[in-house]
């Protein structure tokens, strides 16, 4: 059954919204890098990968019900920030706005009772909440150290541990 016309485009803008997503998260890379933090890079390299596994699944399921994604221009992105509590700070309020962005969808597919996409969104609504959780500990963790010193150094060498495993082939 072809999908609703209001459903389809906020998907496609969903989409959008998830490519911006990896390219904010990849600047910030850049500038990470650029600070001598390869571990807090890492984190946004995979970051950026996992934002990038967020617009595929959309663009897969698209697919899926027979309809096309349609890719739009995606914004420019931020390209330094004061020091990494600053990027935190920003990639906190980033993943606050996606939530509501993945609500706003979901409220969309009910309105148009388009039960199998409520039922694939259920992925996004549990992602979101562990994004926020993750991301809101890191920030306080490098509040509690200031977000530099001995403390930042001990942190950055964790945040190299950071892998990228494609979590959206998994059931929710
Ligand atoms: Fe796609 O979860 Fe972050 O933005």
């Amino acid at each position: 059954m072809a999908m609703n016309k209001k459903m389809l485009d906020i998907l496609n803008e969903q989409i959008n919204k998830e490519v911006y997503s990896a390219y904010l998260y990849l600047s910030m890379n850049a500038y990470l890098a650029s600070k001598n933090l390869p571990g807090f890079a890492n984190y946004m390299r995979v970051q950026y990968q996992e934002e990038m596994s967020h617009a595929l699944k959309l663009f897969d399921y698209l697919l899926e019900r027979g309809e096309k994604a349609i890719l739009a221009e995606v914004a420019a992105v931020k390209v330094a920030w004061m020091d990494p509590i600053d990027v935190f700070e920003d990639t906190y309020e980033h993943e606050k706005f996606i939530t509501r962005s993945i609500d706003e969808v979901l409220g969309v597919a009910h309105e148009v009772k388009d039960y199998a996409t409520i039922n694939m969104l259920q992925w996004y609504i549990n992602e979101q909440v562990e994004e926020e959780a993750n991301v809101s500990s890191i920030l306080e963790q490098l509040k509690m150290i200031e977000g530099k010193g001995t403390g930042l150094f001990m942190l950055d060498r964790e945040m190299q541990n950071r892998v990228f495993v494609d979590s959206t082939q998994a059931n929710v």
